[in-house]
């Protein structure tokens, strides 16, 4: 076994971070429509949970931003002329189409792919296939730049194999890691990836929500397992219990999270709890390490409450098989009930001894948490050496960023300023500058006209 560790790759918040209840079935994205964003303090609140966690030890690397307004998907639409001309156009006569093609969803990298780490592959390479996101228009244009800024990141084809997202139809619905964790004893070893889905979208007869829709779909899941070439016995998969999909747990890491040997998660996460246990005790087997299932009753903590306050939409994050941290945001200390819980958690006896609380008010307000945020990497060290080296956090990095956001940034946006053209030349130059500082080569490719 190599000896590796666990990278989070996070999202850096772009230019245009705005509010535009783009995410039918997330509560917070339909709650705080309209409502002024600040993309300076967001990014800056992301900034500073990188930080803060390669300063407590951890690999943190960052996912650049995409282009938006996306002007290829405007002109696909049929907008033409100018680049000023179509943003015009579509503010007038599609807002709506407008507003999605300038979302900053990329922030959420959960979402960006699924990782499988070497220890697990057939090849023993790490697998990335980006999430074609399918369910919502917004992110359905993500996954080309998502491929192309994994490949500049992880740009070294001896450890690391990209693949094309799955075809992008209902039937693959896929959002990437939202819906898959991993669990070993150490994380060079081979691990269990466990897969979570919505629906089975080729079986009309399993059960589905019935209020929001179900985004991911089992086939997906399946596809992606095969592509990584992971083997049948350590790979678990288990269905989303429709009810809570329909109380707004649009992904399962709002409501379900782990780490190592432990999985922890809401009493109505899952439709099959049991089996979920099982088939996870049936892959663990032969493993030195007891497995701990941590399930939070609803008599303690409502499904309301978890999406309110993001509970299980934390990062469980380990140095040490002894140690193991839990990062919330500051939601969970304003929910008396969620606040109660986590502190009798860190003082019991189970595996989770901290707790470290971030302010990501911006990104949260749309439906996105400290777990949406990042991507999860095991890297062993040669993985690690491999990694385009400027995508990694460190003292240079951060101030180099902070002034990046300082100077391109603006800290007030509403839905009016997405049609102004200043805002797409100023978000251009901001990205063609970050190409440099993280040695991106040319991801983006802006047509200007
Ligand atoms: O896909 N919100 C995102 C939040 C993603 C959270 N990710 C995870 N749970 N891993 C989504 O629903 C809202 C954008 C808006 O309304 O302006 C949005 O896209």
């Amino acid at each position: 076994m190599n000896k590796a560790n666990e990278a989070n790759f996070d999202g850096l918040v772009g230019p245009t971070h705005n509010y535009s209840g783009l995410s039918f079935g997330n509560v917070a994205s339909l709650n705080n429509v309209d409502k002024p964003s600040n993309p300076k303090e967001a990014a800056k609140q992301g900034l500073t949970k990188m930080k803060a966690l390669a300063d407590l030890g951890f690999v943190q690397g960052v996912l650049a931003p995409h282009e938006r307004p996306h002007l290829p998907s405007l002109r696909r639409l049929g907008f033409s002329g100018s680049d000023a001309q179509v943003l015009q156009q579509a503010a007038k006569k599609a807002p709506s189409i407008l507003a999605a093609a300038s979302s900053a969803s990329c922030m959420w990298t959960a979402n960006a792919a699924t990782v499988s780490p070497s220890a697990d592959t057939h090849d023993g390479r790490i697998h990335f296939t980006p999430a074609n996101l399918v369910n919502k228009f917004h992110r359905s244009i993500e996954h080309e730049t998502t491929g192309a800024i994994l490949a500049a990141t992880f740009n070294n084809e001896k450890h690391f194999a990209h693949h094309q997202a799955l075809p992008s139809v209902e039937h693959f619905g896929d959002e990437g890691a939202a819906n898959h964790t991993r669990f070993c004893a150490e994380y060079g070893e081979k691990g269990i990836e466990f897969f979570v889905y919505g629906m089975a979208a080729f079986n009309p007869s399993h059960p589905k929500p019935t209020r929001f829709p179900a985004r991911h779909t089992l086939e997906a899941s399946e596809a992606v397992a095969r592509m990584h070439g992971l083997s049948d016995n350590k790979v678990v998969y288990a269905q989303q219990n429709p009810a809570v999909i329909d109380a707004g747990v649009f992904h399962n890491d709002v409501i379900a999270v782990g780490n190592r040997n432990t999985h922890f998660y809401h009493e109505e996460a899952f439709l099959h709890t049991e089996k979920m246990q099982q088939d996870i005790m049936s892959a663990w087997e032969g493993s030195p390490e007891p497995f701990h299932f941590i399930e939070v009753p609803s008599n303690l903590v409502s499904v309301e409450d978890c999406v309110k306050s993001y509970l299980f939409n934390s990062q469980l994050l380990s140095r040490a098989p002894s140690d193991m941290t839990i990062i919330v945001p500051g939601e969970c200390q304003n929910n008396p009930a969620v606040w109660q819980y986590l502190n009798s958690l860190v003082t019991g006896s189970g595996p989770i001894n901290e707790i470290k609380v971030y302010d990501l008010k911006q990104s949260m307000s749309n439906g996105g948490g400290p777990a949406c945020l990042r991507l999860r990497v095991v890297l062993t060290e040669a993985e690690r050496a491999a990694v385009n080296p400027h995508c990694l956090m460190n003292n240079t990095l951060y101030t180099r960023l902070n002034q990046w956001v300082d100077q391109h940034y603006r800290d007030r946006l509403v839905e009016q300023d997405l049609a102004d053209p200043q805002l797409l030349i100023e978000s251009r130059t901001a990205l063609d500058e970050l190409t440099q500082i993280m040695s991106l080569g040319s991801i983006y490719n802006f047509q200007k006209a």
